[in-house]
């Protein structure tokens, strides 16, 4: 069975909802498996007045008994507390009592011009719904099921943002372990660099004051990661393109960095690569890990390393020049509540991506209908690779 989600739900819809499929029975799930991470990616300096509306807690609808996967779909829902304040007319299911404007004013870099056009519609707002980041939380949620099966075989996943606007971590580096992220969700704007993350407080503060928004840039690490996960057999297998998809699918991300990334492309082979060593206690081990866990597109056991660059909101108080769809006259583009900077909670959505790839991964390789016949395909490839 392949592993693989689904979401559904509008921004100011009723809920939204992520549907899992391919679980093997018998996981042992939480309520805090999922909602911890829920609570998260609602944080972060330069978020908008939505963020104290909602609070997000899963509600699960099929797939689970006593706590543990039975095999079948898993169902969970997130309910939209804000959707009482538009049920009766914007976001009403059914025909509203009374008439309702369209809004005709796309944003340049939302999907609401492209969207209009692609689905006929005259009105941006069943574009913007759907559109929104608002959809990430399910799939936070859907990560968070993936990260408690991966957590199963050792797997642990952090992020940590790097760069907002023109504010970046006075060093990056490369050698950041596991317990270096202790705390990291306490910050403002979880950065591991204190000095930094005051500097990115006071840069969106600045930009929130002008009526601007701002980008940047998180990285995302896997430790203790199973090798051979993915395959060099055929480029939809390999693993760093299906990070890449699962990345550039989160919106607004428009690049994603595996390792070193793009500074490979300044250094010479004799500086890129990771040699190999071998020890009785340590087996085949690297000193570097500039291909950031990814070697051929599988898993060589080294820390999964990627980053990814988030582009400023669309959605900005002071309104970027449009057309009015309805009259084709210019225009300034809609606004309407926003953040300023939701970095820091895209880095949370980024780990529940990669997560669920390597969930994904890790079923595809050991199968299993059940956590048991999974489990005993685990150990043997661990026996197998001991030797
Ligand atoms: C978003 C606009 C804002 C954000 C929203 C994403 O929502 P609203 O228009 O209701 O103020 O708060 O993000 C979330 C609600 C969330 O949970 O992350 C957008 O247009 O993408």
């Amino acid at each position: 069975m392949v592993l693989t989600y689904r979401t559904a739900g509008e921004s100011h819809g009723p809920a939204l909802f992520a549907v899992v499929e391919g679980l093997p029975a018998g996981l042992l799930l939480t309520p805090d498996d999922i909602d911890a991470d829920l609570a998260r990616r609602q944080l972060g300096y330069g978020r908008g007045g939505r963020m104290k509306i909602e609070k997000d807690r899963v509600q699960v609808k099929s797939g689970l008994r006593h706590g543990r996967t039975i095999g079948s779909p898993l169902t969970m829902e997130i309910p939209n507390l804000d959707w009482p304040n538009w049920a009766e007319d914007r976001m009403a299911v059914w025909e509203p009592k009374g008439d309702v404007e369209p809004i005709t004013l796309p944003r340049p870099g939302h999907a609401d011009l492209a969207g209009m056009l692609k689905y006929d519609s005259g009105d941006l707002r069943p574009i913007l719904e759907r559109a929104s980041a608002r959809e990430t939380a399910a799939r936070v949620a859907a990560g968070g099921v993936a990260k408690a099966l991966l957590r199963r075989y050792g797997t642990s996943i952090r992020s940590h943002v790097i760069r907002i606007g023109p504010e970046v971590v006075a060093h990056e580096r490369a050698d950041l372990e596991l317990s270096d992220f202790e705390g990291v969700d306490d910050g403002p704007v979880r950065c591991l660099d204190p000095d930094a993350a005051q500097r990115m407080v006071a840069a969106i503060k600045a930009h929130g004051q002008d009526h601007d928004t701002l980008g940047g840039v998180f990285e995302v690490r896997a430790f203790d990661v199973l090798p051979g996960l993915g395959s060099h057999q055929s480029g939809d297998l390999r693993l760093d393109g299906r990070l890449g998809q699962a990345l550039l699918g989160i919106q607004a991300i428009k690049g994603v960095e595996m390792g070193a990334g793009f500074e490979l492309g300044r250094l010479p082979g004799s500086q890129a690569h990771d040699e190999i060593f071998h020890s009785e206690e340590r087996g085949y081990h690297r000193r570097t890990n500039r291909s950031g866990g990814l070697e051929g597109g599988m898993t060589h056991g080294m820390p999964l390393v990627v980053r990814a660059v988030m582009k400023p909101i669309s959605t900005l108080p002071r309104p970027l020049a449009s057309v009015d769809v309805a009259t084709k006259q210019p225009r300034k583009a809609f606004k309407e509540r926003s953040d300023i900077c939701a970095v820091p909670a895209a880095a949370v959505v980024a780990e529940a991506a990669v997560a669920f790839v390597l969930a994904q991964a890790l079923v595809e390789k050991f199968g299993g209908d059940s956590i048991d016949q999974l489990d005993a395909a685990v150990e043997r490839f661990r026996s197998h690779m001991e030797q």
